[in-house]
């Protein structure tokens, strides 16, 4: 085998206390996900978008990298072939355990971007509706995160990996946004063995050859060893 490529979802940071999107209670229990991950939403009340964005990222300042995070690192040093991170998520939990390169696909909390020009720069911790974009200084600072009806980051690199995979393997992901939902069904297109760790099947769970069922602190150093 030579190339695994690793889907991550909010599952894989729910353990170091990240709130997840869709459970009971979750991220989108307390928020309407039309207010604050569209950009319509952004355009009509900037200062809500970025207050919820500016918490997201104080909370996850203070995570760790759990013993989830730190068995793929582990993987990608030890293998011998190539491990390809691709995550959902916006937190920085799998740098800080230690993987060398990681594809944000949803964008990043340090990120900021330009709603004007597209420029990108390291966000400050707190952002204020309003913040001037350094490259063209109009008041167009948003947090760089791709919202619904936006278009993912590194989509040609990532289907690129999905067709060279030995094994595409999805970690804590419900399966119910897309593109990232569809990468199993790529992956599989062209031959690669898939596999899923979750609490519970996923929407397109049926689409596995293999379901490891339980917390990923614990299913992924058992996979990894
Ligand atoms: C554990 C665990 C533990 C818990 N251990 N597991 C109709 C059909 C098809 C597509 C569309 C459609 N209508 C609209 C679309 C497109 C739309 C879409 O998919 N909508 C759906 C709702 C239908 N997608 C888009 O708009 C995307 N862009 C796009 O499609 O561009 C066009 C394009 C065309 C062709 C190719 C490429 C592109 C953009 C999507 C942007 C998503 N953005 C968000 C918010 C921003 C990030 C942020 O604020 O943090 O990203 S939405 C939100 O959902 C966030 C997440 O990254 C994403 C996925 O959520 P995730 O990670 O799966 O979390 P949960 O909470 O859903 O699940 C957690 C899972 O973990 C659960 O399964 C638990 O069981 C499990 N778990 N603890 C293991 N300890």
């Amino acid at each position: 085998m030579n190339k695994i490529v690793i889907l991550t979802g909010a599952g894989i940071s729910a353990e170091s206390g990240l709130g997840t999107f869709r459970a009971e209670g979750g991220l989108w229990a307390q928020h309407k996900i039309e207010d604050v991950a569209t950009p319509e939403g952004f355009a009509r009340d900037p200062r809500l978008v970025v207050d919820f964005y500016n918490a997201r990222r104080a909370q996850a300042a203070e995570a760790s990298p759990n013993a989830g995070h730190l068995a793929l690192a582990k993987l990608e040093a030890a293998f011998p072939g190539e491990v390809v991170l691709i995550t959902q998520n916006v937190d920085d939990l799998h740098e800080r355990a230690g993987m060398s390169r990681v594809m944000h696909m949803h964008g990043a909390l340090s990120g900021a971007l330009c709603a004007a020009c597209d420029h990108r720069w390291p966000a400050p911790m707190v952002m204020a509706a309003g913040d001037s974009c350094p490259n063209c200084q109009r008041p167009s600072a948003r947090p760089d995160i791709v919202w619904f009806g936006e278009m993912p980051y590194d989509m040609d690199e990532i289907f690129e990996h999905l067709s060279g995979a030995d094994m595409f393997a999805s970690i804590g992901t419900s399966g119910n946004v897309y593109p990232a939902a569809g990468f199993v069904a790529e992956a599989r297109r062209f031959g690669a063995r898939t596999v899923e760790f979750n609490l519970e099947p996923s929407l397109v769970g049926s689409q596995f050859d293999d379901i490891r069922i339980g917390p990923a602190t614990q299913t992924l150093p058992v996979w990894v060893d």
